[in-house]
């Protein structure tokens, strides 16, 4: 433990998602060195600092309790005094929530494979879709998109520009059409061209929204029924500057298109980078990727490592 602190003391650039978590660091590797300034103790008054620091960085409450809760048992079985000590500990503390969450997202061998993206409205899956595509077909994948956001025209020209710039096919009905039913024939031409990956764009809704939440299902059950085995992945996309409140909306989506991950956007400039802490409380899903930018390649699978390194500074 404290070998990797130092290793990590000796890094003199960001990783991308360090970079990416600056605003979070601010809150919580600054407040840890206020916390240690002038000589204090490591007693409970500077644990109740600490504590808050976590919960500045939307940790939330459970989670920063529970790390809490772990860092002073550690400090009295093994007597930590110094700050190195106490960072270290906490350093590891951190790293076992956060490898909680890893699990790379391996395209399997069955054809199409076919992932489905969904997520309230705005938190980012069109925009991750077209980062996806960008990074299979770096991998040699055949990709095709559907696009199952049939709400607004703009959504379809958006997913449409992604296909643009990565250079792949893209399924669209016209505006108002039945989104199962865009996923229905993207399979089939997916199916009759051996794409390797289809990625089905789905309209943003209200987590709460019965009507809209059902209409999901069908998506789903539509897929499932042309292959049972389909669809291979089920994402949810969670947006990180609503912090905590990203978390509530695991449950329903969950019951509606039965998940199998999670991609947190947008944790670039944000302060709320502590919730990915907050995942394996609410779930055994992994995270598979994160989104740090606009740009096509700020997606990257979660690194536990260079999080952790991210948050507590170097
Ligand atoms: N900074 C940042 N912006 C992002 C990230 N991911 C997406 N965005 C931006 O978030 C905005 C919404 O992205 P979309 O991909 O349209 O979100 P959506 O979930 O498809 O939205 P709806 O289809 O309207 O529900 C856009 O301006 C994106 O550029 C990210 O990781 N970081
Ligand atoms: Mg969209």
């Amino acid at each position: 433990m404290e070998e990797s602190y130092r290793i990590n003391k000796k890094r003199n650039t960001w990783s991308r998602l360090g970079d990416a978590l600056s605003k979070t660091r601010s809150r919580v590797s600054n407040g840890i060195a206020n916390v240690f300034s002038s000589g204090r103790e490591l007693d409970d008054s500077l644990l109740d600092e600490l504590e808050f620091n976590l919960l500045s960085a939307d940790v939330g409450t459970n989670t920063a309790a529970q790390i809490l809760d772990r860092l002073r048992k550690e400090i009295s079985k093994r007597k930590l005094s110094s700050r190195e000590q106490f960072i270290g500990a906490l350093e590891d503390v951190l790293l076992d929530l956060a490898n909680q969450l890893v699990k790379p997202l391996v395209i399997t061998e069955n054809r199409p494979f076919v992932i489905l993206v969904t997520g309230v409205n705005g938190v980012g899956k069109t925009t991750t879709i077209g980062k996806l595509a960008h990074r299979f077909k770096k991998d040699g994948l055949s990709v095709m998109l559907a696009a199952g956001d049939t709400y607004r025209a703009a959504a379809i020209d958006q997913l449409q520009r992604w296909g643009q710039l990565n250079d792949v096919p893209v399924v669209a009905q016209q505006t108002g059409a039945d989104s199962a039913s865009v996923a229905h024939d993207a399979f089939q031409i997916a199916n009759s061209r051996s794409i390797d990956v289809l990625i089905v764009d789905t309209a943003g809704r209200l987590h709460s929204n019965k009507g809209l939440m059902d209409e999901l299902a069908k998506v789903h059950r539509v897929i499932a029924r042309l292959d049972a085995s389909a669809p291979h992945e089920s994402i949810l996309v969670l947006d990180a500057t609503i912090g905590q409140n990203a978390l509530l909306q695991v449950d329903q989506f969950d019951t509606a298109v039965q998940l199998s991950g999670l991609v947190l956007t947008k944790l670039d400039g944000t302060a709320k980078g502590g919730v990915v802490l907050a995942l394996p409380s609410i779930s055994s899903l992994p995270l598979y990727y994160v989104g740090l930018g606009e740009s096509i390649d700020a997606l990257q699978p979660f690194d536990p490592q260079d999080y952790v390194t991210g948050l507590l500074g170097s």
